[in-house]
């Protein structure tokens, strides 16, 4: 470790990190802002966008995240008396002792909740015909809620949407787990007796084929990369923002900034370069903090969708409640003339 950081104390690294950055490569962006994002939105030259998201796009439905201090789940699994709070979605964990996990699914089972603004945004680019790609981390199924197409989602954790034994692979239906879990009963295969598990990826199992069948050719194609409510910190996944073209524009929507780039891992080759938000390298990368409902609508405001964003959110969660024969929503549709 002492002879690593006397070679490191004799190379000037900003000197080697800016000789790296010397070719700045074309800048599409207008103006590397938010509005700047927006003309560039509009313009012939964004056809094909994909949006990454996580947890954060759910926590307006009511859904905690992960990480958030206090409200996130890592914070609030004390009662499952967990070795660490990530063991409850940890395979080897869950075939000894899958219970906090049944327990914890019980709360936050699809079927429960609402898409946000935000879900409907993405729903929105689908319509206009701008979404190559949704790539999600979250297992709550919202995007589907908020009707965008299987064909445009890469439910890179996978999904409760279907379940599988984790003996002998036979599938079963969401409904089917969803009944036994809210009777307090542990699914078990009809066949072989062993556990069934809703087909979301635990650290330690694989992503699903879909994500690496697409990821190459989806970002290679990217014109505009929106990352959405995710800390970035969950690999491979995270890495996907390196995936896009050096020339793609990547606009950030999320309450803290994450995904940088780390000067030192690039000089040292380890993983891809992340995002520059604040340099004055900057050419390309653009952040909004704060909400990403408020951010899907300040986007649609400077695209002129903000009435749509707002009259579809409204409609489809009347509907959702109609259908749920909750009590029906009062709020008001904005009228097709008002902002
Ligand atoms: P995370 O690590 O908890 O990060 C969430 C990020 O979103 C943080 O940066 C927050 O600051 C930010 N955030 C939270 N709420 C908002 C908001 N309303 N507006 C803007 N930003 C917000 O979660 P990641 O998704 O990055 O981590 C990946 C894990 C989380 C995946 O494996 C998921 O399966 C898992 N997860 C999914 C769900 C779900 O499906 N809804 C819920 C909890 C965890």
């Amino acid at each position: 470790v002492d002879q690593l950081k006397n070679l490191f104390s004799t190379i000037n690294l900003g000197e080697l990190i800016n000789k790296d950055n010397e070719e700045k490569p074309e800048q599409l962006l207008p103006e590397v802002t938010f509005k700047g994002v927006a003309e560039y939105i509009k313009s012939d030259k964004c056809k094909n966008i994909i949006v990454m998201c996580g947890a954060g796009i759910s926590t307006a439905a009511g859904i905690p995240d992960f990480r958030t201090p206090g409200t996130g789940l890592y914070d609030n699994l004390q009662k499952y008396e967990l070795p660490s709070p990530q063991a409850i979605f940890e395979i080897n964990f869950f075939k000894e002792n899958p219970q906090p996990f049944y327990t914890l699914a019980k709360e936050l089972y699809p079927g429960s909740f609402k898409p946000t603004t935000c879900h409907y945004f993405i729903k929105l680019l689908e319509q206009k015909g701008l979404l190559r790609r949704a790539y999600t981390q979250n297992i709550d199924t919202l995007e589907r809620v908020a009707g965008v197409g299987g064909d445009k989602l890469v439910e890179a954790h996978g999904t409760f949407h279907t379940a599988h034994c984790v003996q002998c692979r036979m599938e079963y239906s969401q409904d089917w787990v969803k009944e036994k879990v809210f009777k307090d009963e542990i699914p078990h295969c009809k066949d072989c007796e062993e556990l069934v598990k809703p087909d979301i990826v635990f650290f330690g199992e694989p992503l699903p084929r879909r994500f690496f069948n697409l990821r190459y050719e989806d970002f290679r194609l990217c014109d505009l990369l929106i990352v959405m409510g995710t800390s970035l910190k969950v690999h491979p996944f995270a890495s996907l923002v390196d995936g896009v073209e050096d020339t793609t524009p990547r606009l950030l929507i999320n309450r803290e900034k994450c995904g940088e780039s780390d000067p030192l891992m690039k000089l040292l080759g380890g993983g891809g370069a992340g995002m520059d938000f604040d340099s004055d390298k900057a050419y390309r990368d653009v952040c909004w903090l704060g909400d990403c409902d408020d951010g899907c609508l300040a986007l649609a405001d400077l695209l002129g969708w903000k009435n749509e964003l707002k009259t579809m959110v409204c409609n489809q969660h009347k509907e959702i409640d109609q259908n749920s024969q909750a009590t029906a929503s009062k709020e008001k549709c904005p009228s097709k003339k008002s902002a």
